[in-house]
């Protein structure tokens, strides 16, 4: 696994709600998207489900391609952004395939990894401002606790784009619940 890069900050809302990308963490990673192509099938251009969810239904354990791989990403993410996340699921996206705004204010800081394709990351705020930068192979994306609250995402249906991205959403329960 690469080492990680410093983060760097993309944005402020207020100091407790600061996101942040951290370009290139896993940028050089050979295992996570052979990992991930073994425990999904495509629907259309659009794929997503849990990879892991032990606490809650629908439980799911680590598949087996994650077995060691998923506890070691959990490590590092605990180690590199300071979140002990609880549970992960994917999403994938071919031919420019996206999804709509929306928030997860079901769950509390979020950090998705993104893999493959370069694609575009929507924000948007509660008085309709948006803000849309590129996401890269590797590049990590932090959302910390009541983010969710205060900002929507989205990645935008990009028809001009060839391959495909995948990312990983790394997810921290709520203490709202
Ligand atoms: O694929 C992404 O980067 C976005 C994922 C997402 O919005 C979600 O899982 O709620």
């Amino acid at each position: 696994m690469s080492p990680a890069p410093p983060l760097r900050p993309r944005g402020r809302v207020r100091p407790e709600l600061d996101w942040h990308t951290v370009p290139g963490w896993r940028a050089r990673d050979e295992w996570i998207l052979p990992a991930l192509h073994q425990v999904f099938e495509w629907d259309g251009d659009r794929a997503t489900g849990w990879l892991y969810l032990p606490d809650r239904a629908p439980v799911t354990p680590w598949p087996e391609p994650f077995a060691t791989l998923g506890p070691h990403l959990l490590d590092a993410l605990a180690a590199d952004v300071g979140e002990a996340f609880t549970a992960v699921c994917f999403q994938a996206y071919r031919n420019g395939a996206g999804v709509g705004w929306h928030h997860d204010r079901g769950w509390g800081a979020q950090a998705i990894l993104s893999l493959g394709a370069t694609r575009s990351f929507a924000l948007r705020d509660s008085r309709g401002n948006e803000t849309q930068f590129l996401l890269q192979h590797g590049d990590l994306f932090y959302m910390p606790p009541g983010f969710q609250d205060e900002w929507e995402h989205s990645v935008p249906t990009e028809r001009n784009v060839r391959g495909e991205r995948c990312s990983l959403v790394f997810r921290t329960t709520t203490l709202k619940e």
